[in-house]
Order: structure tokens, then C-alpha cells, then sequence
């Protein structure tokens, strides 16, 4: 009896050691196992120097010591002077000038945000220096030299000098009032605005040590589309409580603008903008909530856009209401983020077109405390959209990014698909702005004119689930925004395998076959949904799953036939200048690439032009034929998904193996669903047979279009 209970225990035992919910994230500080490595970096880390009493160095200090506890299973002993080898000093250089004096050249390269980690003699001892020239560079420097613990990197000399490529590392939350999150896909909101400002739930200060830990400075907590209430004394209570706590991992506070405010909830008869009495109010709401909160960010503005109030009912343009506000919060050093994303129900217009249209007049118009935040294509985080054209025609504005981690049309909370590529994929582009090498990066960081701010802003995939994020593998596309808005430099290859090594294992074997997986994966479903350029097929209003054939919407751009176009000729959005010709909106290099359809590349083929079914790819295959390869490779890549996964049981703990291989079952059943309707709808038009050596598909083109999501979340 003894012995079976004992067997039971060691079951027990040994399931709750390996269980994992992702709750970590990847900040999980596992032990080191590899016993060279271990004393390897028990030997450089045997003592801590951590000169310093502010709150955000204080976060540094609990970081640094619990995760090196953590991994290296001995705490540092805490030390005032350098007695012995393997001391760790971390402080801002003038904190622990007595001790080690940093190089005037390190410290400018660092900059105010920036850090410095370095291997260093002092007294003859071996010593490791975390510093920088403020204590968020400190809080920064101390993830860093974490993160290389973590992945196992060796520490014996290291030679760090980094800074922030931009300023404004931020997250967008959609999150409304009442919890629900707009194209949320992991529970509700993580902010419980009900018990707020006393009940301050744990998750905060873990959510602020996630983002600090790449570097995230800043978070809009409301939706874009934006409820007044969060204005009122009451809430902004609430929102100083939630500032507080962030402020000691760095992070400013940003709040929504409803542009109608002063009426909703300031009794005025008007907002116009150019109104004193409503440029007062907004002064006044400023005053206010700076005084709760010193270091607001300031304001991001959806406005005249998908029903939204804003400068245009009043006649005014979106610079007069961008100006408005930022004039309100100039004296505190506000910001007004404005977004881009406009497009009118009246205007008859390609709705590609109509945020340039909008924006280009008002070029040079816009105060220098207004950021125009521009999604990274023209329609909608699609899942390939050529790269936004204002990014080349406004070099008077600062613009920052804005892209999508939520994934609204990317399989939402049941794929796998890493964004990283998608995000380099557009900073890599080329506006030809000003000549060749002109890149959306190189618009973004400001390196192409000179401006006040810059910046990049994810719109987050993060709710209440346990695991943040929903899908297990979700949370790579936080980390990537982070690690991208610190550096637009790096590769997808190196922000998933960082991930990876923190998030599951840092067995090689695993590292391989799930980085590959990875990788491939925005192909993958850009294969099996939208690919050669189609866009926008999804499900009316949800937006979960494919309908192609949605053609009555409340306006017609909410319709896909509106995209496709498909006719018995063809398929696909003539956007050149025989058609809308939005692609008159880019530099004319730009125009060239794109404009033929014979030499523009296929991955944007049906963006720009209507292609008649013969028309004879690159491959050889009609275009009908291509499109049916397309269907059918990206599903049948989903299924070797599936099978590479299986492989991989040993490296990973049971609940998150079995969670992913669950939903990689949903993804692949997805996969065939949209390769089923999309070819089926299609062939409606094509009237063309599905090619040989393909399985045809089991149900009818009726019963793809009779499936309802009415409870989809988001
Ligand atoms: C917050 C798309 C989404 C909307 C979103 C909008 C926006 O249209 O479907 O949910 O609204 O973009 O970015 O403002």
C-alpha cells in the first residue's frame, strides 16, 4: 500500500513540478541545469552591488535578485564595496561612481533611456557592470543581463552599449469600461475597473514587469473607440492607481480621447475645436489629470472614423483637432497621438485612398507635440498589406506605427502565427521617400527629417486568461512588438529564438523544429486564407473565418466582394491607374514595381490588379490554378505543422504540449475551411475544375455559407 501510494506521490509530485500555465510569460527564470554553465555563472555572480533607493531602482534590484536566485539557486550576496571576485554592480553611473567610473562615450551612447553592461577589473577582481544614466536605463540593463541568463549566454566578457532606436514603445489596449476587449481573443479586460483604485489585482505589476523587461515605456488603457467615462474624477482615480504602480517599471499612462467629451460630459453645446469654451474644457481636464498624474502621457484619438466623433462634424479638420488637444496638454508635456485610420461612408472612393487624401493636405500643419499614428498598410492589418502610403508623403509629420498583435485577421485566438515577420516585412520596405533606401523604419525613427517624437504602438493581444494571451504561442507577438520597438533591426529569427529558449526549452532540438514552425507560420495562414494579395474575406463584423462572398454590409468597403472583385474575367482590386489607382499614392519607383502586372510581385498581384483566370504565373500555372496551389499547400503545410508539433512532446510540459496540439487541430480543421469556401466561391466565377491530385472538398460551397459564428469572441 505504501509503495503504491509512494508511485502515486511521485506521478503527482512530478506533474505539478512540470505543470506550466504560461502566467510567467517568458519571464519564467528557470534553473540552469547545465552544471559548467551553473558554476560558470555562479562564478561571475556571487555578490550584488546595488547602490540606490527609487522606486524604479528598487524594481530593478527585486528583478535582478529573485531571477538570479531563481536560475542560479543561490541568492547574490548583497555587498557596499568590491571585496571578491563575481561582483555584479548595477546603478546609474553617478550611484556607483566610487566604485567604477563608466566612459563619457558609453554613457552618450546610451542616452536617457539606454544602458550599459560590461565585464570589468576593479580592485583586481572580476566584476560585471549594469549601468546607465537613469534609473529606467538600470531597470532595462537589469531584464538584459537577465535575458542572457536565461538563454544561456556566456557572461564572462561582455561589451553592451545599446539604446532605444525610438521613444514611444507602446501598447494600445482596446479594452472598454465594462471588460470586453474590441478584438480581444483572451478573455476580458486586465483591468478591473469595478474594484480599482483599492483592489490592486497582481497581474498589474506583472503585465508592468513584462513590458519593462523589453522595454516597453508607454500603454493606452482604453479603447480607441472611446467611452467618455474614463475622464470623470472617479475613473481617473482609478487610472492614477494603476500610474503609480507602472511608474516604477517605467511605463506612462495614455488614455483615449473621446473627441465629444466636453458635450457628453461637460454640458457644452459644442466640441468644435476652434470654440474657446471647449478648448478650455480640455485644458482643464488636463490640469486635472495631471495632478493626479504628473507624468501622463496624453491622448490617442480615433476621430471621423467607423462612427466616431470628431473635428469634422464641426467642419474642422483633423489638425485642428489634433492641435486642440495638444495644446491642452503642451504645459505638462503631453503628447497627442491622432490616428490615420479614416475612411468615410460618403466619400465613393477606393477606401485605400482616403486616408491619404485626408492626411497629405495637412502635411507640416500639425503641432510638434502630435504624433499621426499610421497602421502599416491602408486597409487593415491585413494579413499582407503593401506598406502604408502616407509613410512616404508626409515628411513634415511625425508619424508612428501602429501595428496589430491581436490577431483580428490573423486566425484570431486559435492560430499560431508569429508577427515578427510581418513587422519587419514593413519596416524593411521602401517608401523612396527621398531616394532609394528611404524605408518605413527610416520614417519612423525619424532618421529622414528631424522631429520631437517617434515611436511604434502595438495594439495588444492581452486579456484576464491565465496565460495573458490565450494562445500559448500569443505572447510572442508582444514580446516581438518590444523587442522591434528597441531596435527595428532584429531579425524574426532572433526575437523567436530568445522567446523560445525563455518561454519553453532551450533544448537545440526543440529550438530548431519550433523556430522553423515559427517562422513559416504568417505564410503558412496567408497560404491557406488570403494569399497573392486578396484581403479582407472574413466573416461579417466578427471577423472570424472566411466568407468571400459577404456583398451587403452597412457600407460597401464592410463587404468583400468589395476587395476581391472576382467576375467570370477574374479576381482581384485594380488599384493602378486604369483603376482607383491608389497606387498613384507612391513614390513612382514604388509605382513601378507594383504597377505591371507581368513584373509586379505576386505576393501583392491581387492587391493592385484584376487578373484574368489564364493568366500565366510565374510558376507556369494559370492564375486559377495558382490560386488552387495556394489553397491547397498552405492547408497541407498546416498538417506538417501538426505532425513537426507531435515530435516534440519530450521538451515540452504536458498542459501547454497538450493545449497546443489541441489548437493546432482547430487551426489545421480552419485551414481547411478556408480553403474549401475561398475555392468553392471562387470557382463560381472561374467556372474552372479544382486541378487534378487535389481531394475535393467534402461540403458545399451552401454549407460553408450557412455557418454562424453569432458568440465569436472579440
Ligand atoms: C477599434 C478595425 C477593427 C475595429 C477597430 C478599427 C480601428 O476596423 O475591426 O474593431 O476599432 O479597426 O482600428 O479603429
Amino acid at each position: 500500500m505504501k509503495k503504491i501510494f509512494f508511485v502515486f506521490f511521485l506521478f503527482f509530485y512530478n506533474n505539478i513540478l512540470h505543470a506550466e500555465n504560461g502566467y510567467d510569460l517568458w519571464l519564467r527564470y528557470l534553473p540552469v541545469e547545465n552544471q559548467l554553465l551553473l558554476s560558470e555563472y555562479r562564478s561571475h555572480i556571487s555578490a550584488l552591488i546595488f547602490p540606490g533607493n527609487t522606486a524604479i531602482s528598487g524594481s530593478a534590484r527585486e528583478e535582478l535578485v529573485s531571477g538570479i536566485t531563481a536560475m542560479l539557486k543561490k541568492k547574490p550576496v548583497p555587498a557596499e564595496s568590491v571585496l571578491s571576485n563575481g561582483t555584479l554592480i548595477a546603478g546609474t553611473a553617478s550611484r556607483i561612481e566610487k566604485i567604477y567610473k563608466v566612459s563619457a562615450d558609453d554613457l552618450k551612447a546610451a542616452g536617457e533611456e539606454g544602458f550599459i553592461i560590461r565585464s570589468v577589473l576593479i580592485n583586481n577582481r572580476k566584476c560585471i557592470v549594469i549601468t546607465a544614466n537613469s534609473d529606467k536605463g538600470v531597470l532595462y540593463g537589469s531584464f538584459y543581463f537577465l535575458r542572457l541568463l536565461q538563454t544561456r549566454q556566456a557572461i564572462n566578457s561582455l561589451k553592451v552599449v545599446t539604446a532605444p532606436q525610438l521613444q514611444l514603445r507602446m501598447l494600445n489596449h482596446w479594452d472598454n469600461l465594462n471588460r470586453t476587449v474590441e478584438r480581444g481573443y483572451a478573455g476580458f479586460s486586465n483591468w478591473n475597473w469595478h474594484m480599482l483604485p483599492t483592489y490592486m489585482d497582481k497581474r498589474y505589476r506583472d503585465y508592468a514587469r513584462a513590458n519593462a523587461s523589453v522595454g516597453i515605456n508607454s500603454t493606452v488603457l482604453t479603447n480607441v473607440n472611446a467611452n467618455a467615462t474614463i475622464l470623470t474624477p472617479e475613473y481617473l482615480r482609478k487610472v492614477a492607481a494603476l500610474a503609480d504602480l507602472f511608474r516604477t517599471y517605467g511605463i506612462r499612462v495614455f488614455l483615449t480621447a473621446r473627441f465629444s467629451a466636453p458635450v457628453e460630459m461637460g454640458g457644452l453645446p459644442t466640441a468644435d475645436p476652434l470654440d474657446p469654451a471647449v478648448q478650455q474644457w480640455w485644458k482643464n481636464k488636463a490640469d486635472e489629470i495631471y495632478k493626479l498624474i504628473p507624468d501622463f502621457g496624453g491622448f490617442l484619438v480615433k476621430a471621423n472614423s467607423e462612427g466616431q466623433p470628431g473635428p469634422q462634424n464641426y467642419n474642422r479638420t483633423h489638425a485642428d483637432g489634433a492641435n486642440m488637444l495638444a495644446d491642452a496638454v503642451a504645459p505638462h508635456k503631453g503628447i497627442v497621438i491622432w490616428r490615420a485610420f479614416v475612411y468615410s461612408n460618403e466619400v465613393p472612393e477606393d477606401r485605400h485612398k482616403q486616408a491619404y487624401n485626408e492626411f497629405v493636405p495637412l502635411d507640416g500643419k500639425f503641432r510638434q507635440n502630435v504624433l499621426i499614428q499610421v497602421k502599416n498598410g491602408a486597409i487593415d492589418f491585413m494579413p499582407r498589406e503593401p506598406f502604408h502610403p502616407l509613410f512616404g508623403a508626409m515628411p513634415k509629420t511625425q508619424m508612428m506605427m501602429e501595428f496589430q498583435l491581436t490577431q483580428e485577421y490573423l486566425g484570431q485566438g486559435t492560430s499560431l502565427v508569429f508577427l515578427a515577420p510581418l513587422f519587419r516585412e514593413t519596416l524593411e520596405s521602401d517608401t523612396w521617400r527621398n531616394g532609394k533606401g528611404s524605408t518605413v523604419e527610416k520614417v519612423i525613427d525619424g532618421s529622414l527629417q528631424t522631429q520631437t517624437f517617434n515611436g511604434m504602438a502595438g495594439v495588444t493581444n492581452i486579456g484576464n486568461d491565465i496565460n495573458w494571451c490565450g494562445h500559448p504561442f500569443a505572447q510572442a507577438n508582444w514580446y516581438a512588438l518590444g523587442r522591434l520597438t528597441w531596435d527595428m533591426k532584429v531579425i524574426p529569427e532572433q526575437i523567436a529564438d530568445e522567446w523560445l529558449k525563455m518561454t519553453f526549452s532551450v533544448e537545440e532540438k526543440f529550438l530548431a523544429a519550433t523556430k522553423k514552425i515559427m517562422l513559416e507560420s504568417r505564410d503558412v495562414i496567408l497560404q491557406y486564407s488570403m494569399p497573392m494579395g486578396l484581403h479582407h474575406l472574413i466573416t461579417y463584423g466578427s471577423h472570424y473565418g472566411p466568407a468571400p462572398w459577404v456583398d451587403k454590409g452597412a457600407r460597401p468597403d464592410w463587404t468583400n466582394v468589395y476587395y476581391h472583385k472576382a467576375d467570370s474575367a477574374g479576381i482581384g482590386f485594380n488599384r493602378t491607374a486604369s483603376g482607383s489607382n491608389a497606387i498613384g499614392q507612391y513614390a513612382p519607383e514604388v509605382q513601378q514595381s507594383w504597377s505591371n502586372p507581368e513584373t509586379c510581385d505576386e505576393k501583392y498581384l491581387l492587391w493592385f490588379h484584376h487578373i484574368s483566370w489564364t493568366h500565366k504565373m510565374k510558376s507556369g500555372r494559370t492564375l486559377w490554378e495558382e490560386l488552387c496551389y495556394q489553397y491547397y499547400t498552405g492547408a497541407e503545410r498546416m498538417k506538417n505543422v501538426q505532425n513537426e508539433w507531435a515530435k516534440l512532446k519530450i521538451y515540452v510540459d504536458k498542459d501547454r504540449f497538450e493545449q497546443v496540439t489541441m489548437l493546432l487541430q482547430v487551426q489545421y480543421e480552419e485551414a481547411i475551411w478556408w480553403r474549401n469556401s475561398c475555392v468553392l466561391y471562387f470557382q463560381t466565377f472561374s467556372k474552372m475544375a479544382i486541378p487534378a491530385g487535389y481531394e475535393k472538398p467534402d461540403k458545399t460551397l451552401e454549407y460553408y455559407k450557412s455557418l454562424k459564428f453569432p458568440f465569436a469572441p472579440g
